[in-house]
Formats: C-alpha cells, structure tokens, sequence
C-alpha cells in the first residue's frame, strides 16, 4: 500500500515515513509544488491536495502545519511559514518577552485527493508550552522552542522516534492511516 506525498520539506518527508511505516504505507514524495492559499490550514489541505492530484492524475496527501501561539492572538498560526523565515525563533522569543501564559499548540491537516473526487481532510493537535529560550539540535524549524505538555524537553530535545509517538503530525497521519486502510479495503 502506498501513496504520494507532496511536499516541499524533507523533514516533514521523514517525520511522515516513520508514522506510515508503522501502518504498512510506503510514502512517496514529490516535490511538486502547489499554491498554497492564505487562510485555515484545512483550506490550504484540501485546495493543495486537490490541484496536486488534478496535476498528477494520482491520489496524494499534502500535508499543512502551523504554530498556534495563545497569548499571541494563535499567532504565527497560518502565517507560520513567513514568520519562521523572517522574524525567525529568536523574534517569537522576544513577543513572547514577560509573557507569562505560555500556551501553544502545534497543528497539522494532512489532505488527500484522488484527480476526480473531493478532498478528505484529517487533523492532528499536540497542546505544549513556548520555551524561554531554543533548545535541541533535533527537528526543525519551531521544534526548539516548543515544549510537549507533560514533557520538560522541547521538540528540538527528542528524537524523531520519540517525536513521531505523539506530535501533531503523528496524530494527522495516523487518523489519515486508518481512514486510508478502510478506503483501499473497500474498493478490493
Ligand atoms: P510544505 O511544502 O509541505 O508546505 P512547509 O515547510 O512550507 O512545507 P508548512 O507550511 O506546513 O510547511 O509549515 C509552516 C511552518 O511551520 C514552516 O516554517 C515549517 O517549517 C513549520 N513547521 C511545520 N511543521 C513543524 C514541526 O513539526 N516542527 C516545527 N516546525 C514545523
């Protein structure tokens, strides 16, 4: 069982791989490219999904996440990609200054479409905190500054096994998975 992921970031290609292993599904990737809207990740999912599969003529998943700062108004959230290249971790650190209600949540939806029918969409949230400084050589991107609930290590700090067993992606793909099987299944 296989299907083709669409996306521009490698490490989100690992991250994705080690979860679907574990449910037999081999992950291709493509890097293909897609407009990607600006508004509710779950948009960005289903318009990316559906022009990718249009373009390739195959199923695919993409796959949109974001940093959702409370005490920042959700902040980066949908801007996440922008902020991370231009204000950078050291300038969530300096909004996030004095601020005492460190709450945030990482967010994925991963989508799926085949050419002809439309998208299903599937998400995944992990609640955490901002740490007070970046820690970690692991992961990527905001993962040095988040710290998982129950955990006193950030993203950047765990490995990416110890990571896939419970981040947002984890829980996107995994409710991806189990739709996905039900789906191939039913059309044997
Ligand atoms: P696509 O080609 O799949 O869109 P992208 O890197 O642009 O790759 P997103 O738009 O989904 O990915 O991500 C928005 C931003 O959040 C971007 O800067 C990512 O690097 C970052 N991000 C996404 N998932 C993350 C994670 O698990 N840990 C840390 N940062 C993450």
């Amino acid at each position: 069982m296989k299907v083709t992921f669409i996306t521009g970031n490698q490490h989100k290609v690992k991250e994705a791989r080690g979860i679907l292993q574990q449910f037999n599904i081999k992950l291709e990737h493509l890097d293909l490219g897609y407009p990607e809207l600006q508004g509710e990740l779950t948009d960005v999912a289903r318009y990316g999904a559906k022009y990718a599969a249009k373009q390739l003529g195959t199923p695919v998943i993409v796959e949109d996440a974001g940093l959702f700062i409370k005490a920042l108004g959700w902040f980066p959230g949908t801007y996440s990609s922008y902020v991370q290249d231009t204000l950078g971790n050291e300038g969530i650190l300096k909004l996030m200054n004095n601020v005492q209600d460190r709450y945030a949540e990482f967010r994925s939806v991963v989508g799926f479409a085949k050419p002809k029918t439309e998208p299903e969409i599937f998400l995944g949230v992990v609640g955490g905190h901002i740490a007070h400084q970046e820690k970690g050589k692991h992961g990527f991107a905001y993962d040095p500054l988040f710290i998982p609930e129950g955990y006193d290590l950030t993203f950047g700090e765990l490995e990416r096994e110890k990571k896939n067993e419970f981040s947002h992606r984890k829980r996107s793909m995994e409710n991806f998975a189990h739709w996905y099987k039900n789906f191939i299944i039913s059309r044997e």
